[in-house]
């Protein structure tokens, strides 16, 4: 097989038709409103909240100020919040930002999900909140982390931001949890450039995240209510995630289509391993994560990687290292004590996922992955 040109990466944004995005940057420019709530924000406010089933919702600049305002919202300043390790590093980072103490949980074995069986050995006096994460956008145990959430008062704060359109038994993932960050980041399968939003059900909170988000106004007076920081999104970013929604149903049908390819051609090869196709989820395909077993499949996956690189196809070790083994928290934590976690870290793989990724570069870089198997 020849070497790719151009490259594969990890992924390539969708991006809506030029003249559809120039039409609504022209009508940006003839109001002058560039940014601060108007015209493309109050729509995509709108339309997104409708989308995530959401009675709330508030735009955000990007998915991990998004995090931090919420966790100012939710009026949480001190104290412990249960997370886990497995995650992209800005999970712990919003935590550690806002004045907390992230204490890392083991994650299950199928989805590397917060495992609720180990949450419970973390609470502390101290433990405030949850911030479980639906990690390439395999929904938590829910029903699990509420029931343990509720009996020790804790609040729920799920990191979404790989779960924009997933669906629960029939409910917008956003039902879940008191409140629910999404990431817009233009590596997402929706995305605004740069972007992220909270959703929830409670519209004091509601109006606590519009005050975190500018400077302290809540968006009902002219008073400065709170401490708020900047993290308002732009109205080139909205006018970019309008033109995205409208095409979403049909980036996913393609992902989903691009997934499916890569479990035919993978299938029942001893040592790869999928993630299970998760019961009652409408899923997003945000991620393509696979598991070498590096004695089963007698390669590891940190070879799998170089093999190929050598035909120009960058996959990604999302996520590793585990969050507790980055030089920022590794001498405050023990990433051996989240055993699973950690061998998921040396394991996955994620390898390609797009929505215009040909499913003839699927098989190529399957042909490649597969020859690696000894
Ligand atoms: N919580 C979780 C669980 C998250 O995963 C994230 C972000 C957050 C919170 C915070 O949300 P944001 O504040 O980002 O909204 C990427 C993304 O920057 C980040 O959004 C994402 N998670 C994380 C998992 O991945 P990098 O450093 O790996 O991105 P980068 O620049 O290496 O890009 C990845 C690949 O995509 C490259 O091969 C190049 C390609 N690419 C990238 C961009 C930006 C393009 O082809 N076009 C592009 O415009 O972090």
């Amino acid at each position: 097989m020849q070497k790719k040109n151009p490259p594969i990466l990890v992924t390539r944004p969708s991006l809506p038709p030029v003249e559809e995005y120039e039409a609504l940057v022209r009508e940006i420019f003839e109001s002058r409103f560039l940014t601060n709530g108007g015209t493309q924000h109050q729509k995509l406010e709108a339309a997104l909240a409708q989308k995530l089933e959401a009675p709330y919702l508030r735009l955000f600049t990007n998915g991990h100020l998004a995090l931090e305002c919420a966790l100012s919202a939710a009026g949480i300043s001190e104290g412990e919040v249960l997370t886990t390790p497995f995650t992209f590093v800005s999970t712990a980072h919003a935590i550690v930002r806002s004045g907390l103490t992230p204490v890392f949980c083991d994650v299950e074995p199928d989805y590397f999900t917060l495992d609720p069986a180990h949450l419970e050995e973390h609470i502390t006096p101290k433990t405030r909140a949850i911030l479980p994460v639906h990690v390439y956008g395999n929904p938590c145990d829910v029903a699990a982390i509420d029931r343990i959430a509720k009996k020790h008062g804790l609040y729920v704060l799920y990191d979404a931001a790989h779960a924009f359109g997933v669906t629960l038994h029939g409910k917008g993932i956003a039902a879940y949890g008191d409140a629910s960050m999404f990431s817009f980041h233009a590596t997402k399968c929706f995305h605004t450039i740069e972007g992220g939003a909270v959703a929830c059900s409670n519209a004091a909170f509601a109006e606590l995240l519009n005050s975190y988000k500018n400077f302290g106004y809540r968006g009902v007076d002219d008073e400065i209510h709170e401490v708020g920081g900047n993290a308002k999104m732009s109205e080139f970013q909205a006018a970019m995630g309008l033109l995205n929604l409208k095409y979403f149903e049909r980036e996913i049908e393609k992902r989903g289509k691009v997934a499916a390819r890569y479990r035919e051609n993978l299938a029942g090869i001893d040592g790869l391993s999928f993630r299970p196709v998760p019961k009652g989820v409408r899923q997003n395909y945000a991620y393509l994560p696979v598991s070498f077993d590096p004695v089963a499949f007698g390669c590891t996956r940190d070879e799998v990687a170089e093999t190929l690189k050598q035909y120009d196809i960058y996959p990604r070790k999302y996520f590793y290292p585990i969050a507790s083994a980055t030089p920022c928290y590794r001498e405050q934590y023990r990433p051996e004590e989240t055993p699973v976690a950690l061998r998921a870290s040396e394991r996955v793989l994620t390898l390609p996922m797009y929505a215009d990724l040909a499913l003839s570069d699927v098989d190529d870089i399957c042909e490649v992955v597969a020859s690696c198997k000894r």
